[in-house]
């Protein structure tokens, strides 16, 4: 047996008997489940961090992500299998690192990559032969190949042989209550097929699906389909919305009948625009990719257009409803329902709540808030508190807007106590006439404080 499949031998007995120790750089949403399913497939796990409120407080016991209860930190954490460390040199006891660091977009749209570079250069600076090092941060194809890799070889190790790199998208879901980390299948892309080998050796000690492909490239442009392919479908049923306001048909109608369709078909909702750390912003890594090789990426640049000016069309909805009661936005008391990116979360990234409100403001609205689950909010280094949803405050606005469509909001109660209602999300179409003129998003044949 040459000394290279030696080493991949011995790195695959480590996994398999579970005496193998586990890295996993960025203990976020992501990182920190993940280390706790190697934790609970057997291994020692070492979580590395930059914060060391994150560090300090896991080690407490604690947690910060919802999804990861305290008891199972605790747990981890008292029996010795976890350990959360700010040290870059404990990565030196590692026989696999998983890297789980943000990849924001710039302002113009440019991966900002340094979270990245930075968790590459600390493993080549801790690497030693019989290492796999797996990036999991979403990215542009190449980035493994072009980032990961020659800094690890620089070290003097040869992908394949004493080393072994791979991609492997994160899937977390946060909140979703039916697939964690451990239920959702894994896609994993080597550089060379002893890398596959070895990073699916990997993920299968805790995770119930691996899915190999044949390299990081495609494994990276996975996660790219799959996000891509949510933003320009929801780019299409916006855009579709649109066409029903100037038609006078009612697009929630058109979108659930054509969800009968048992086969062809996939729903997806209109609303007031895209928000999140995924959707708005993944597509865009491929976007960037590809004007370096001199190709216009076109359903992401039209899907991210349409999406982007949702909220300008919120707004001038708003406008509108108010102008038919005499009233212009500016000087208006208006209240904001949901600032979260989507429902049932606490969420604010990219939400496009934030563009709503800004619109307003500019146009010289008095705008409020109230959000279940977010009670205040910072934007542009100044926080922003909400408000209790009252009777009162019902009352006080000219118009209510529904941006975010959280389940436990009485709606029934705003369409009561409102005079003027503004629905992005359809949360009235179920409900009894009350005081409130509704305006639905994209016309409707439903009349004023009538349903469809
Ligand atoms: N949105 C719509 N209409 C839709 C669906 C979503 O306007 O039909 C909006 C949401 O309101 C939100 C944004 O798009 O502002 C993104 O919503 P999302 O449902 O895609 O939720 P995310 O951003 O949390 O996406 C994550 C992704 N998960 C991963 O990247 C691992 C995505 O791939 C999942 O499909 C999605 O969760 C999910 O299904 O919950």
């Amino acid at each position: 047996m040459s000394d290279a499949s030696a080493m991949k031998e011995q790195l695959l007995n480590r996994i398999k008997d579970r005496s193998g120790v586990i890295g996993v750089i960025g203990l976020g949403y992501v990182g920190l489940p993940l280390a706790m399913e190697f934790v609970h497939a057997g291994f020692r796990v070492i979580g590395y961090d930059v914060s060391e409120r994150v560090v300090d407080l896991l080690m407490a016991g604690q947690t910060h992500i919802h999804d990861v209860p305290a008891a199972q930190v605790q747990a981890a954490v008292a029996s010795g299998s976890f350990v959360a460390t700010t040290l870059e040199d404990r990565l030196g006891e590692c026989d696999a690192i998983s890297i789980a660091v943000p990849t924001p977009l710039s302002k113009t749209r440019d991966p900002d990559m340094a979270y990245v570079l930075s968790a590459a250069d600390a493993i080549a600076r801790q690497a030693h032969p019989g290492l796999c090092v797996v990036l999991e941060s979403t990215t542009y194809p190449g980035t493994t190949r072009e980032l990961l890799q020659p800094r690890l070889e620089a070290k003097g190790l040869t992908v394949g042989q004493d080393i072994f790199v791979a991609f492997s998208p994160e899937r977390v879901d946060p909140g979703n209550p039916v697939y964690q980390t451990k239920n959702t299948p894994k896609v994993v892309g080597g550089v060379t097929p002893a890398c596959v080998e070895v990073a699916q050796a990997l993920y299968e000690s805790c995770i119930d699906t691996v899915v190999p492909v044949s390299s990081p490239e495609a494994a990276e442009l996975v996660k790219l389909l799959e996000n891509t392919f949510r933003a320009v479908n929801i780019g299409l049923v916006n855009e579709i919305a649109i066409m029903c306001d100037k038609l006078g048909v009612n697009v929630w109608e058109v979108i659930d009948a054509a969800a009968t369709k048992p086969f062809g078909f996939m729903k997806f909702t209109p609303g007031p625009g895209i928000g999140g750390h995924c959707i708005p912003l993944d597509p865009h890594y491929l976007a960037w990719k590809m004007r370096t090789l001199n190709y216009k990426t076109r359903f992401i640049d039209l899907a991210s257009e349409i999406n982007s000016h949702m909220p300008e069309w919120v707004v001038q909805k708003v406008a509108d409803a108010l102008n038919e009661v005499r009233k212009a936005v500016r000087g208006s008391r208006l209240l904001v329902l949901g600032v979260a990116y989507k429902r049932d979360i606490d969420d604010v990234r990219e939400s496009p709540a934030l563009d709503v409100i800004r619109l307003l403001e500019e146009r010289g609205a008095h705008v409020e808030f109230h959000d279940p689950f977010v009670q205040e909010f910072r934007e542009d280094g100044h926080t922003r508190k909400g408000v209790e949803l009252s009777d009162e405050m019902l009352q006080w606005a000219d118009a209510v807007v529904v941006i975010t469509d959280h389940k436990q909001v009485d709606y029934q109660r705003v369409v009561d106590q409102a005079t003027l209602l503004v629905d992005t999300r359809n949360v009235t179409a179920k409900l009894q006439p009350g005081r409130a003129q509704i305006v639905p998003l994209a016309a409707g044949l439903r009349s004023f404080g009538g349903v469809a």
